[in-house]
């Protein structure tokens, strides 16, 4: 009895983790052409949580027949148990010049919460296209391996319920600036603004009262 009480408790977490909220937290348009970046926050199941980002994927829907991106995270182990509090940026790796002044350098080592990639194919990605985050709007949508929309966001002229931003064009960035999921969803809770040094953040937090948030989720797990 107090094995199989075990085993459903072990099942139950398992499904938890499977659900497990992560959310883009800040994307930029770069200083110019397609320097583009997405930040994602993983937020677990709570404080020291992890979750399994294996074959999820990050992809947008530009409409009117047009490309868009889509990539996919491999079955590589630095995506089995991605701790809550880990911020993952992801570039276009085509557009390096583009990107923000202040861009963070590539990052491979989880320890310190902070990943920085770029969107090509390799060890961590299978890339199929980056067509760009389209400048008069678009439609950012993160998705687990069966396919459920676990978060999105819709910006300038695309539209989606409920976090549909404003103008989010060239040279400029949106990123959450609030504590916890709560209000994530609530474009009032989201800052627009230049791209640039003193204004986007990429592979940091948004604001204090966000930073605070993302601290508290970056609890060790007991030895
Ligand atoms: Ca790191
Ligand atoms: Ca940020």
């Amino acid at each position: 009895m107090r094995t199989l009480l075990a085993l459903l408790v072990a099942v139950s977490v398992a499904s938890l983790a499977r659900g497990a909220p992560v959310i883009v937290h800040e994307f930029g348009q770069g200083r110019a052409g397609n320097g583009e970046w997405v930040e994602l926050l993983v937020v677990g199941t709570g404080p020291g949580t992890a979750v399994d980002l294996r074959g999820w994927v990050l992809r947008d829907l530009q409409g009117q027949g047009r490309g868009g991106t889509w990539l996919r995270f491999t079955e590589h182990e630095l995506w089995a148990a991605v701790r809550a509090g880990t911020l993952i940026v992801i570039y276009n790796a085509d557009d390096r010049p583009n990107l923000p002044a202040h861009f963070p350098r590539d990052d491979l080592d989880p320890a310190d919460f902070l990943l920085v990639l770029p969107g090509q194919s390799g060890d961590s990605f299978a890339l199929v296209q980056w067509g760009g985050l389209g400048n008069t709007g678009d439609h950012v949508v993160l998705a687990d391996p069966p396919g459920n929309v676990v978060f999105e966001l819709c910006y300038g002229d695309k539209a989606c319920e409920p976090l549909k931003l404003g103008v989010v064009d060239r040279g400029r960035a949106a990123g959450y600036v609030g504590a916890g999921l709560e209000g994530v969803r609530d474009p009032r809770n989201w800052r627009i603004g230049a791209d640039a040094p003193g204004s986007s953040t990429p592979g940091a937090p948004n604001s204090e009262e966000n930073a605070r948030w993302i601290e508290s989720l970056r609890v060790s797990p007991q030895p």
